[in-house]
């Protein structure tokens, strides 16, 4: 279909989504988040991608939810709609990973986005925050939640009650982004990784984040339990005959991906 807020194109196995909304630096509006969710929903569906690629642009990954669009809303009008779970948490149902690339401001629901994500890779600009308080309002698409898990409760309340920012050599040095790199190699680099992992046999894959999403929800012993049955059911695979056959024989192993 066509988008009007990001646009959708494939390099190689990977799929790169660019939120395109140039003037409102990113705002998260309703209609990019709907364009959002259904691209994301057609690569995960999409056989030929293996790995999806998330960026804004180098000014802004996103300046946080559609403030304009918000402030006049009610609570029952929010209530009822469900706008976050309705329209937000579409990245947390993708099986493929999802690599936030990030360049310039990812603030509010923006940072909340990148977090959603599997990874994040910063460009040396990026600038990451949750300003909500300074609206009178907290983080409500789970900042308060990912970004403790990710930097501590420290940080997360520093960043959280002050509304202040945080750099991007902050943000790898704090476990939040796991590299930075050049703003001008930002997409290059998260489309070389994107393309190193949908290299590899799918079903590995998608179980591997699968089970490293796990540890956010389960006990030591639960998670423990539920990577060996992830890891067991793999030998069901082809690609796992296939990828053990080519290390003995000494060569590339040929994935089928699924
Ligand atoms: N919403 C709507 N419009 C925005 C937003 C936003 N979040 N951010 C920027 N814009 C618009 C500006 O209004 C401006 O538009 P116009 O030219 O029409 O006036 C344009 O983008 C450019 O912005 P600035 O002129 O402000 O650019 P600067 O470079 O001077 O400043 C900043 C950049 C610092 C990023 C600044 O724009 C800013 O502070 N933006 C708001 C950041 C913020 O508070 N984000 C949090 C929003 S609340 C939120 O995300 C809650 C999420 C809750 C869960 C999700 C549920 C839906």
């Amino acid at each position: 279909m066509a988008h009007e807020m990001i646009l959708v194109e494939t390099r190689g196995r990977v799929g790169l989504i660019t939120l395109n909304r140039p003037k409102a630096l990113n705002a998260l509006c309703d209609q990019l988040m709907e364009e959002l969710g259904q691209a994301l929903r057609a690569f995960d569906a999409d056989p030929a991608i293996g790995c999806i690629v998330l960026t804004g642009s180098e000014k802004a990954f996103a300046a946080g939810a559609d403030i304009k669009e918000m402030k006049d809303r009610t609570y029952p009008a929010v209530y009822f709609d469900d706008f976050i779970g309705k329209r937000w948490e579409t990245v947390l149902t993708v099986q493929k990973p999802v690599i936030a690339a990030v360049a310039g401001f990812a603030l509010g629901g923006g940072c909340e986005l990148a977090m959603m994500c599997d990874m994040i890779i910063a460009a040396e600009n990026a600038k990451f925050g949750q300003p909500e308080i300074n609206l009178g309002i907290m983080p409500g698409a789970g900042g308060t939640q990912r970004l403790t898990r990710a930097v501590g409760k420290s940080k997360a309340m520093d960043m959280i009650l002050t509304g202040r920012m945080m750099d991007a050599a902050e943000a790898e040095r704090s476990n939040l982004a796991c590299r930075v790199v050049p703003v001008a190699d930002l997409v290059t680099e998260a489309v070389k990784m994107g393309e190193k992992i949908a290299s590899l046999s799918g079903p590995s894959v998608a179980m591997a984040k699968e089970a490293v999403n796990a540890a956010y929800e389960m006990t030591l012993k639960e998670g423990v339990r539920f990577e060996r049955r992830l890891f067991l059911s793999l030998f069901s695979t082809e690609d796992q005959k296939e990828g053990m056959a080519a290390f003995a024989e000494k060569r590339p192993a040929q994935f089928r991906h699924r």
